[in-house]
């Protein structure tokens, strides 16, 4: 598999759509030769998107149960991989990801309290194993993160769960980020937006020259 799978991870509002959006158009600028797509989880298949609006609209008049919850991120999952990211990597593709397995095991996993071995079953089973070459975390104080997508207007399902539930998904990528150093590399980014970036950069550059 000649591709790269870069995720961008975190949680609401610290900045991961900015900063993808920011590092393709750097990246496409800055001489890789190398086709690079951009695309997120959930919702980039069609099939996703259903899945995604399911997940995320607030008028569901009963709640989603955490386990259809996480059956439905898992079946998200298994399309975007066999759809979109192992078509791409096969093609020596630079992938950028909005979000993939440590969602799950952040949001499903520590916020919802589901089970770490039934979660990582799951997410082996979805990916067929595929795991991320590059995560970039980042990492903001969920105090910060939610008053920016308050500011941004309408709040979606999971947005809305308490903050509790929020500081519960910013531990899990704590704890990931301690537990996977040579995969998951932290930005602090509580700073303006160019200074993430600057970050960002430093840590792409030194990965797709490796
Ligand atoms: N989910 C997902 C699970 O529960 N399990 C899973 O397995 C998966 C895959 C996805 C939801 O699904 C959950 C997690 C999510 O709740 P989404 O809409 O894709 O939904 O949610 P987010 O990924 O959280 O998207 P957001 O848009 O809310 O957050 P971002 O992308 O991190 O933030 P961004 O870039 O849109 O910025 C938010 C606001 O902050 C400003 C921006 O201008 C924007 O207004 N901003 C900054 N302000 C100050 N300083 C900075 N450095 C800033 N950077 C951005």
């Amino acid at each position: 598999m000649a591709g790269k799978l870069i995720v961008f991870e975190g949680v609401e509002g610290s900045g991961k759509t900015t900063q993808l959006e920011k590092s393709y158009l750097w990246l496409q600028a800055n001489g890789s030769d190398r086709k690079i797509v951009k695309t997120r989880e959930p919702g980039d298949t069609e099939l996703g998107l259903g899945l995604r609006q399911l997940l995320l609209q607030v008028k569901n008049t009963q709640p989603i149960y955490p386990t259809a919850e996480l059956l439905l991120y898992a079946a998200d999952r298994a399309q975007h991989v066999q759809e979109v990211l192992l078509p791409s990597l096969a093609t020596d593709t630079i992938i950028l990801c909005d979000r993939y397995t440590d969602s799950t095991i952040a949001y499903q996993g520590y916020g919802r309290g589901l089970p770490r071995s039934m979660i990582d079953g799951l997410n082996f089973f979805a990916t067929n194993g595929l795991e991320s070459h590059l995560t970039i975390w980042l990492d903001v104080a969920v105090e910060v993160s939610l008053i920016r997508t308050r500011l941004r207007g309408k709040c979606d399902r999971i947005e809305q769960a308490d903050l509790g539930f929020h500081q519960r998904v910013q531990e899990g990528y704590n704890q990931l980020a301690q537990a996977f150093p040579h995969r998951i590399k932290r930005v602090d980014a509580s700073l303006d937006e160019q200074a993430v970036q600057e970050q960002i950069r430093a840590i792409l550059q030194q990965h797709l020259s490796q």
